[in-house]
């Protein structure tokens, strides 16, 4: 069996309309009207194939299409469609989207399957508006309970909950406690290796660990011009001083990814010396120890700066997902889809987080990567071509088909 072709990549367009920016990329921040008609339109596909779309009290949106063994656990597949602001088009999407065509196809062809086979859309992976990211898995996980994630104050000042309930997001169904076989994740890789070894599709066995740290220093505003430099306390030099210490790091770390992607500064005037700054730290690493010490020497660095420019500093840890490998049977069925659809079962692990990387200590999980064009993402320039959108979904298909008969 394989998918529907026009339907996926009809599927895929229609999506990226939602939230569409001029001159490219779309944009579906959590929580947002966007990432609502979204959801709404995935949950629509459902409908159309004639599953009930259920939502949980956080909004995560799932579907499960009854198997012949009542007693059997689920096999899910599935993503999230919210982005990071100036997105592509692929991220999160194609592994929904691929989720619906699968039981899309279970549904025209009227295949019995042991297993109950769903669909489950998680919210806010992307943690970019409200950390941490991937809190719709951490919610399904147990991680979270609905008040301490209600009460999470965003980017912008409100919290999740003000946000669920003025888009009326949130639902009464809960995935919490339904037993799970596995989950499977389709997801583009959104770095440069299939692209590399020109290959259009690997099984991911692993996902590197992430920490994020958010830090606010404060030191004192005063005249750019008139005040001495050694009588500077100065906010935005500290928040320079650790912008360059994280390349340092990553160069002193073989392996250590190290991003500082959100610098504010206040009062941010050109004849103002900065009083206060706001970043954001990305520290990842495929080795947890070594991420730890990563961690743990980026803190005593930020601290130090600060002292040294006397500039109060505090620091706030906003997201840690441990390095996991991912299921040996997933996997092993994965490869086994490859292997049928006459692909090179090549392995590799994901540098960027995925929901999977969370459901991978609740339940059996794997992830498909399709080729990224010049391996980027994150950026309107994402891209996989249609045919490697389609051999992701194949393989997807022949997993899920794998498992679900038991
Ligand atoms: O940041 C990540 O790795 C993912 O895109 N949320
Ligand atoms: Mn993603
Ligand atoms: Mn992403």
């Amino acid at each position: 069996m394989r998918i529907n072709a026009n339907r996926l990549l009809t599927s895929l367009t229609e999506l990226a309309t939602i939230g569409a920016l001029p001159g490219g990329g779309v944009q579906r921040l959590a929580f947002t009207a966007e990432d609502f008609q979204g959801r709404n339109y995935v949950a629509e596909r459902l409908r159309l194939l004639g599953l009930e779309p259920r939502v949980d009290a956080v909004g995560n949106l799932f579907a499960l299409r009854p198997g012949t063994d009542p007693d059997a656990p689920a096999v899910l597949a599935g993503s999230h469609t919210d982005t990071v602001a100036n997105a592509g088009g692929f991220d999160g999407a194609l592994g929904v989207l691929a989720a619906v065509e699968i039981l899309a196809r279970l549904q025209e062809v009227g295949v019995e399957t042991r297993h109950s086979v769903g669909l489950v859309s998680f919210v806010n992976e992307e943690g970019v508006r409200f950390m941490p990211d991937m809190m719709g898995s951490l919610y399904v996980r147990g991680d979270l309970d609905p008040g301490t994630l209600r009460s999470i104050v965003g980017t912008d000042g409100t919290t999740v909950g003000d946000n669920l309930d003025r888009l009326g997001m949130a639902g009464s169904d809960s995935l919490i406690g339904t037993p799970i076989r596995a989950f499977l994740e389709l997801h583009i890789e959104q770095g440069p290796e299939l692209e590399g070894l020109n290959l259009p599709a690997g099984v991911v066995t692993g996902v590197q660990g992430l920490r994020w740290m958010v830090v606010r220093l404060k030191g004192h505003s005063n005249h750019a011009g008139t005040t001495p430099m050694a009588k500077r306390q100065d906010a935005g030099l500290v928040a320079g001083q650790v912008t360059t210490s994280v390349r340092k790091l990553a160069r002193d770390i073989p392996g250590l990814r190290g991003t500082v992607g959100r610098v504010t500064l206040r009062p941010n005037l050109i004849n103002v010396i900065p009083s206060e700054a706001t970043l954001t730290v990305d520290l990842r690493h495929p080795d947890q120890n070594r991420l730890d010490d990563a961690v743990a020497k980026m803190k005593a660095g930020i601290l130090r700066f600060a002292a040294d420019e006397g500039v109060a500093c505090e620091i706030s840890e906003t997201a840690s997902a441990p390095a996991i490998e991912f299921d040996r049977e997933v996997i092993e069925d994965i490869k086994a889809g490859m292997d049928s659809l006459g692909l090179e079962p090549h392995s590799l692990v994901s540098g960027a987080g995925h929901d999977a990387q969370i459901m991978a200590t609740h339940c059996p999980a794997a992830m498909v990567f399709v080729r990224s064009r010049d391996g980027v993402s994150h950026n309107p320039r994402e891209f996989t071509s249609d045919a490697d959108c389609v051999t992701g979904a194949d393989i997807l298909l022949q997993a899920v088909l794998q498992l679900a008969s038991g």
